[in-house]
């Protein structure tokens, strides 16, 4: 099936920037790649370019907004959307747009939100969302403006759909976060929701269940006030505590 995506192609000027302000839009299923916008909702920025910003956001959504869920309009496009057929405990992949990679430092995280009516595609996403993965510092006496991150330089998370999740359709929302602008409100915010169906017989509730807007805000140090390249690895992870992010899965 051909997907047409109208957050086009980018050309060579704009490759650079596309790289560094990444996008997920594909899903790996048994390690085959899906084309972009197959089981992710699109969304209807007129080009595939993120970040949200909590200050000096260049199309007014922040992480204050419903938009924040999945992405600037895309539940506009959930209905054309497929749905993935997921059996719970199976590893899957959600992919950057582009052959992207991640190129700003900061920690990467998957919630999950169960559609209430069985209708993923009616899902605006306003029901409790729950994190299954998470991804931060892998070398703290690393550089904490890149590669200190584990998620530095991935095109893609990889990540379990707990084999606990009782079956239905749910949204799954991938982001990563980058740092280098924290010391001045300005952290980068990269999001997209994968819609999926998940089989089998997992009796599993969360521990803990957030709302989407609501989940982060900017009295939060790590996304204001932080500061990458003054900061130690442990003010770091104390800030990374005091958020949702350091929540136990
Ligand atoms: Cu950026």
């Amino acid at each position: 099936m051909k997907i047409f995506a109208t957050c086009l192609t980018i050309t060579a000027v704009l490759a650079q920037s596309a790289s560094a302000h990444y996008i997920f839009s594909k899903l790996v299923l048994d390690n085959e790649v899906s084309e972009d916008w197959q089981y992710i909702r699109e969304t209807t920025r007129d080009k595939c370019y993120m970040p949200t910003k909590f200050s000096s956001t260049f199309d007014n959504l922040t992480p204050r907004d419903s938009d924040f869920r999945c992405n600037l309009g895309s539940f506009s496009n959930a209905a054309k959307t497929e749905v993935a057929d997921v059996a719970a405990g199976d590893t899957i992949a959600m992919k950057l747009f582009y052959d992207g990679s991640i190129a700003h430092p900061g920690p990467g995280q998957v919630y999950m939100s169960k559609a209430p009516t069985g209708n993923v595609k009616e899902y605006e996403g306003d029901g409790d969302w729950f994190k299954i993965w998470e991804t931060t510092i892998c070398d703290e006496s690393g550089d904490l403006t890149s590669s200190a991150w584990c998620s530095y330089g991935m095109s893609q998370f990889e990540f379990q759909i707990p084999k606990s999740t009782p079956a239905g359709e749910y949204l799954v929302r991938a982001e990563h976060v980058g740092l280098h602008g924290a010391q001045d409100n300005q952290a980068e915010f990269f999001y997209s929701c994968a819609q999926i169906k998940v089989t089998g017989s997992g009796s599993g509730s969360p521990s803990k269940t957030y709302k989407i807007p609501g989940l982060y805000d900017d009295t939060m140090t790590l996304f204001n006030g932080l500061n990458l390249w003054t900061d130690s690895a442990d003010t770091v992870k104390k800030d990374i505590a005091n958020t949702p992010i350091g929540d136990e899965i």
